[in-house]
């Protein structure tokens, strides 16, 4: 008798859990709908181009409503966008990012103002207070830096640049800093290793300290453009300034650009020889997915798919006879890579729960 209650009971929670599932799939396809007509044709539509016309230069640094363009015979200029655009009416925090290949036209020697941004291969954006927030463009990967220490590596952060990184178009390459300050055999670069290599997402652990690792960092980098992003004191700046002070050049245009501000508190775009970029930015303390969808999520964690559910549509959550569950408790799953599937999820269901 008891057996049997539970079983019903177990089979209820499951009925209703389906249940909440369809309602939601529902209204969020309702939500998508309305949104797109509200922002229908926006003049960041119109701005953004696959074909440009007139003269154009990269994006190589740029503060709230002024940018530097760098013009392809390595020319400076200082530039603002052309006031027609009006941001409000667009979903975006900002209209153009570092790295964006933009048209424009000059009024002096050195200033211009910015008529068009050519159409992006990839783009780095995070949600920030429901707007899309960009970070970087044209870019070839993404370098997520972690630090193994201080502050303590974040599994969670790591897979939500994963999916943003993949979300943009570009490839995700970990990288694990400030080795020196532990024992190789400690079990989070072990986890590390072990939940990564089943994805295929290259690990490189370095120490920017004793430059061990800064090898493999550099042939990583080698003729690509590659944004590095992570919290803040993670040693972003530190790994780029020794990768590239070597070379004076880089350090000129570097010195142009940032106009005595500080290397982080602003995004900046800085050419490697003998060829690619890399853009350095300021760090964060949390990463919102922009438009994140449960289809994306189960997408992303593909490791889970070793360990089949009773239920082909199961979330993992609270569902019987569940192989994740089940995988998480012999330690087949780590708990931080668990928790961060469950953070994921949940924020999917609050931000339905926001738009109802
Ligand atoms: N022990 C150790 N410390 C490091 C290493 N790399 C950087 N640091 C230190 O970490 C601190 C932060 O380094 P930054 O390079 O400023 O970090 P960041 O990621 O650029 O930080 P934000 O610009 O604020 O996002 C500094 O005190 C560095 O000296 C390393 O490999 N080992
Ligand atoms: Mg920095
Ligand atoms: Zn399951």
């Amino acid at each position: 008798m008891h057996v049997h209650d539970e079983r019903l009971m177990s089979d209820y929670e499951s009925f209703e859990f389906e249940e909440t599932r369809r309602d939601f799939k529902k209204e969020r396809k309702l939500f998508t709908k309305q949104d797109r007509s509200k922002y229908k044709k926006t003049d960041q539509e119109k701005i953004v181009r696959p074909d440009l016309k007139g003269e154009i230069g990269r994006v190589i640094s740029l503060e709230p409503s002024t940018y530097f363009i760098l013009t392809s015979d390595d020319q400076l200029i200082t530039a603002t966008l052309k006031g027609t655009l009006k941001l409000e009416k667009t979903r975006n925090n900002n209209m153009i990012a570092i790295g964006d290949f933009v048209e424009f036209t000059r009024l002096k020697q050195d200033q211009g103002i910015i008529t068009g941004i050519k159409q992006r291969k990839s783009v780095l954006a995070r949600a920030k207070d429901k707007h899309r927030h960009l970070i970087a463009a044209n870019v070839d990967q993404v370098l997520i830096v972690s630090s193994a220490t201080s502050p303590n590596l974040k599994i969670s952060l790591i897979d939500r640049y994963i999916i943003a990184t993949r979300q943009g178009n570009m490839d995700p390459v970990i990288v694990i800093n400030k080795i020196d300050l532990i024992d190789p055999q400690d079990p989070i670069l072990q986890e590390v290793d072990a939940i990564y290599s089943k994805l295929n997402i290259p690990v490189i652990k370095v120490s920017a300290y004793t430059k061990e690792g800064m090898k493999d960092l550099r042939l990583v980098m080698e003729n690509k453009t590659s944004v590095f992003s992570g919290q803040s004191g993670v040693g972003k700046t530190s790994l780029i300034n020794e990768i590239t002070s070597s070379n004076l050049r880089v350090g000129d245009i570097v010195k142009k650009t940032q106009k005595g501000a500080h290397t982080t508190t602003k995004a900046t775009l800085i050419p490697l020889l003998p060829s690619g970029f890399c853009i350095d930015t300021p760090g964060i303390k949390s990463f919102g997915i922009w438009e994140l969808s449960i289809e994306e999520i189960q997408n992303y964690f593909t490791d889970f798919l070793a360990y089949p559910c009773k239920f082909p549509d199961c979330m993992h959550i609270h569902e019987p006879g569940c192989g994740v569950k089940e995988a998480l408790e012999n330690g087949s799953i780590s708990l931080h890579r668990y928790q961060s599937y469950i953070t994921l999820i949940e924020e999917v269901q609050n931000e339905h729960h926001q738009t109802r």
